[in-house]
C-alpha cells in the first residue's frame, strides 16, 4: 500500500471531486478528526491547530521527509520546509515561507517547527560553529517571545509584533547566520490591557521568576497587582518561573553581558515604577504626587531625580531661538508618562532585536565562503476583528491585505512566467483595499498624516470627516455620516472597511495620537543623558540642540506602510512557499471542530479560490528534469536515459507514448498537468514498474546484463 492510500479523505484539496465549500469543509473535518492536521492545496500546506501534542515531529519523521518530494509522503509542514530548502540547494534560489492565519491558529508554532526541521537536516559534519548558529537561531525565539508576546483572550502566547527572519546559508548549505526584521510592536499594551489579557510576558517573568535579591535590587514586590501597568487586565500566572530561567539561558547563549542583562531588567522595572507615578496640582502647578516613586524611577533609569521630575511635569519649547518652559496640565502629564513608558519599551525591544541580530550575523571569517542564499520565514500577525478595533488593527489588517494580494499575484504570475495561456480566476481584488489605505493623498494613511501635520487643533472626529469627504465614493469604505441608517455603525466615530476577510468597524478615536506617536523632546534628552550607556545609546536624538528645528519624525502609519512595501519587495524576490493556519475553535479544545468559525477562515484565506486556481489551471507542475527522473522508466525511449534532445523533449515523448499529452501544457521550465487522473495514472504505472526496475538494477549490479 502506498502512503497515499492510507490517507483519510484527499491529501490535496485539488483532488476533491467537486470544488465547493461543503466538500472542502467535509474533507478538512474528516482529516482533522483523524488527527491529520495538514492537507495540501498544490504546494500550499493548510494546517489546523491540533491544540495537543501530536507525535508527528520526532526524528523518524524528519528522516522520512528529508530530501523527498511533496507528494511522496503524507502532507506535513516538514515537506514544505524541505521543499523550500531543496529549491535553495538545488536551484540556488532564495526562498521564503509565508505563514498566515488568525491569532491562535498556530503560526508561531509552525515557524518554530520549520526552524527546527532546517536545523535538523543541516550540518551533516557536526561542525561546532554551525551548531552554535543553529542553537542561537532557535534560542532567539525564547527572547523574542519573552519581550514580544503576551497573553490575550485568543492566545496565551500571542505574538504582539510581526517577524520576518532570514536564515543565511553557506556554500555547503549549512546555516551560518540570520537576520530578524520586526514589525510594529503593539506597544499600547504597555499602558493598558483589556480584561482577561496581560502585558508582555517579561513583566511577569521578572516579578515572579527572579530571586529575592534581584527583586530588592529593582525595588519591586512580587505581586503584579501592585503595578498600574500590570493590574488592569489579568494577573494570571502562566509558566513565568520556568520561562525566566529559559530567558536567562537564552541571554547567555547570545553572550549578553552582565551590564546588558541588568539594563534590560532594570528598564522593565523602571516601566513598572513609571506606571505608578501619579500627578496632582500644587499652587496651580502639576507635580508628581508620590515623590518616592520618582526617586526609585530615577535610580532605575540612571538619571537625576530633578531632571526626571521636570521632564514629567513640564515641556521646554524653543521659539525664535528662545527657550521657554511650559507646565503640563494633568491630562498632558499623564499622556506624557504613558507615551514615555511605551517609547522606552519599544526602543528596548528594537535594541534587543538588534542585539540578537549582531549575535547571529554571519561572522567576517565566513564572508568569503558565503553562499548568500537565504530562507525567509514570515510569522506575522493575522487578521484581527475585535469588539473595539483601533489604529493597531487597522495596520495589522492592512498588512494581511497586502500579503493576500501578493499570494494571489504570485500564483497567477507563475502561469505567465512559464508562458502558459490561462484565464484568471475571479478573486476578491485586494488591490482596491490596498489603495484605499495607501494611495498617495487620498488613502487613509495619507489623510491621517495630513491631519497630523495640520497646525492647530485637529481632533479624531475632524479626521473622520476628512476621510468621509475624500472616500465617500469608495465602495469599501463607509461611516456613520455617509450611512446614517447603518445599524452596525453604532457611533459617529465609527467607520467600516470591507476587507477581503470581511467587514471591520474601526473607531477613529486615537488615530491621530497613535499615528503622530509623539514623545516630548524632553524625555529623549533625559534618557540620552542617562548614566547607563546602553539605555542612552537607544536615544541618540536626545543629543540634539533644543533651539535647532528638527525634522518632523515620520508618522507611525507611514513607517508601517514603508515597512510593508519593503517586506513585499523582499518576499517577491524569493520563491514562495505557504503555510495557511486555521484555528479550529475559540476554546483551545483539541476535539472541537467549529464549522462556522472554520468556514469563515477558509473563506477569508481565499482557500477555495486557491484550489480553483490550481484546478482551473493545473493540479500538478514539475520541472522537466525532475519529471523525467521520476517517470523515465515508463517509456522505452526515456529509460534508462533520454538521448533524443532536451529534458522537455523527453517529457513530451513520454507523455505522447502514454497518450497523456493532451492533458498537459509545456511551460518554459515546467510541465503542467491538468487533471488528477493523469497524475494518478503516472504514479500507478510507476509503482507497478518499481519492482521490475529493482530486479533490473540488481541484475545490472551483479553483471547479468
Ligand atoms: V498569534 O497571531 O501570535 O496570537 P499564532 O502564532 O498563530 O497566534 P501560536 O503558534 O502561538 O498561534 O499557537 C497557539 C497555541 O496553539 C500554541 O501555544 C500551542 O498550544 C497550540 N499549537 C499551535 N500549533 C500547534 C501544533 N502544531 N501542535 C500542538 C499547537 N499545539
Ligand atoms: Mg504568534
Amino acid at each position: 500500500m502506498t502512503m497515499r492510500e492510507q490517507e483519510v479523505g484527499v491529501f490535496d484539496f485539488v483532488l476533491l471531486d467537486e470544488i465547493t465549500l461543503e466538500k472542502f469543509m467535509q474533507n478538512l473535518k474528516k482529516r482533522y478528526q483523524a488527527g491529520k492536521i495538514y492537507t495540501y492545496i498544490g504546494e500550499v500546506a493548510v494546517s489546523v491547530n491540533p491544540y495537543r501534542s501530536l507525535n508527528i515531529y520526532a526524528n523518524e519523521f524528519i528522516t522520512k521527509y528529508k530530501g523527498r518530494e511533496l507528494f511522496e509522503n503524507p502532507p506535513h509542514i516538514y515537506a514544505v520546509a524541505d521543499a523550500a530548502y531543496r529549491v535553495l540547494r538545488q536551484q540556488n534560489k532564495n526562498t521564503c515561507i509565508m505563514i498566515s492565519g488568525e491569532s491562535g491558529a498556530g503560526k508561531t508554532e509552525a515557524s518554530k517547527i520549520i526552524m527546527k526541521y532546517i536545523a535538523a537536516v543541516t550540518n551533516a559534519h557536526s561542525q561546532n560553529d554551525i551548531e552554535r548558529v543553529k542553537n542561537v537561531l532557535i534560542q532567539s525565539n525564547t527572547i523574542l517571545e519573552t519581550f514580544g508576546n503576551a497573553k490575550t483572550n485568543r492566545n496565551d502566547n500571542s505574538s504582539r509584533f510581526g517577524k520576518y527572519m532570514d536564515i543565511e546559508f553557506d556554500f555547503k548549505h549549512d546555516p551560518v547566520g540570520g537576520i530578524i526584521t520586526n514589525f510594529l510592536l503593539e506597544k499600547s499594551r504597555i499602558v493598558k490591557q483589556q480584561p482577561g489579557e496581560r502585558s508582555f510576558h517579561c513583566f511577569y517573568q521578572l516579578l515572579r521568576g527572579s530571586n529575592d535579591a534581584e527583586l530588592r535590587q529593582y525595588e519591586l514586590s512580587r505581586d503584579p497587582s501592585n503595578y498600574h501597568y500590570t493590574n488592569q487586565g489579568s494577573t494570571e500566572t502562566l509558566s513565568e518561573k520556568n520561562d525566566y530561567k529559559a530567558t536567562a539561558l537564552a541571554f547567555k547563549a547570545f553572550g549578553f553581558s552582565v551590564e546588558e542583562i541588568n539594563c534590560v531588567w532594570r528598564t522593565i522595572a523602571a516601566i513598572l515604577h513609571l506606571g505608578n507615578v501619579n500627578f496632582g496640582a500644587e499652587d496651580d502647578e502639576i507635580i508628581v504626587k508620590n515623590k518616592s516613586q520618582t526617586k526609585t524611577l530615577a535610580k532605575m533609569l540612571m538619571v537625576t531625580e530633578n531632571e526626571l521630575s521636570t521632564a514629567l511635569t513640564q515641556r521646554v519649547i524653543a521659539a525664535h531661538g528662545d527657550i521657554m518652559k511650559k507646565s503640563h496640565d494633568q491630562v498632558q502629564a499623564e499622556f506624557g508618562r504613558d507615551a514615555l513608558a511605551k517609547a522606552i519599551y519599544d526602543r528596548l525591544f528594537t535594541w534587543i532585536v538588534e542585539r540578537i541580530n549582531k549575535a547571529i550575523e554571519v561572522p567576517n571569517k565566513n564572508l568569503q565562503k558565503r553562499f548568500n542564499r537565504v530562507i525567509g520565514v514570515l510569522d506575522i500577525y493575522g487578521f484581527e476583528i475585535f469588539d473595539n478595533n483601533s489604529f493597531e488593527q487597522f495596520c495589522i489588517n492592512y498588512c494581511n491585505e497586502k500579503l493576500q494580494q501578493l499570494f494571489i499575484e504570485l500564483e497567477q504570475q507563475e502561469y505567465q512566467r512559464e508562458g502558459i495561456e490561462w484565464t484568471n480566476v475571479e478573486y476578491f481584488n485586494n488591490q482596491i483595499i490596498c489603495d484605499l489605505v495607501e494611495a498617495p493623498h487620498k488613502g487613509i494613511i495619507a489623510i491621517t498624516d495630513e491631519a497630523c501635520l495640520t497646525v492647530g487643533k485637529v481632533n479624531d472626529e475632524m479626521l473622520l470627516e476628512a476621510m468621509d469627504q475624500k472616500l465617500a465614493h469608495h465602495k469599501h469604505f463607509s461611516s456613520r455620516q455617509l450611512k446614517p441608517m447603518d445599524k452596525e455603525l453604532k457611533h459617529k466615530v465609527d467607520f467600516r472597511i470591507t476587507h477581503y476577510a470581511g467587514d471591520v468597524i474601526y473607531s477613529i478615536i486615537g488615530f491621530i495620537d497613535k499615528n503622530k506617536d509623539t514623545l516630548f523632546q524632553d524625555f529623549k534628552r533625559l534618557l540620552y543623558n542617562s548614566k547607563d550607556k546602553i539605555l542612552s545609546s537607544m536615544w541618540p536624538e536626545g543629543a540634539q540642540d533644543i533651539t535647532k528645528t528638527t525634522k518632523r519624525p515620520l508618522t507611525a502609519g507611514t513607517i508601517f506602510q514603508k515597512s510593508m512595501s519593503d517586506l513585499v519587495a523582499t518576499l517577491l524576490s524569493k520563491e514562495p512557499f505557504y503555510v495557511r493556519c486555521i484555528k479550529p475553535n475559540d476554546i483551545k479544545s483539541p476535539t472541537m471542530f467549529d464549522d462556522v468559525r472554520i468556514e469563515h477562515q477558509v473563506r477569508y484565506l481565499g482557500l477555495l479560490e486557491n484550489v480553483r486556481v490550481r484546478r482551473a489551471g493545473f493540479v500538478h507542475r514539475q520541472r522537466y528534469d525532475k519529471f523525467l527522473l521520476r517517470y523515465k522508466m515508463l517509456s522505452q525511449y526515456t529509460w534508462p536515459n533520454f538521448r533524443g534532445g532536451s529534458d522537455k523533449d523527453g517529457v513530451r515523448v513520454l507523455l505522447e507514448e502514454k497518450r497523456l499529452i493532451n492533458d498537459c501544457k509545456f511551460g518554459h521550465t515546467k510541465v503542467f498537468i491538468r487533471s488528477p487522473r493523469t497524475l494518478f495514472q503516472l504514479e500507478r504505472e510507476r509503482n507497478e514498474m518499481i519492482p521490475n526496475i529493482v530486479i533490473l538494477l540488481q541484475k545490472q549490479v551483479r553483471g547479468w546484463i
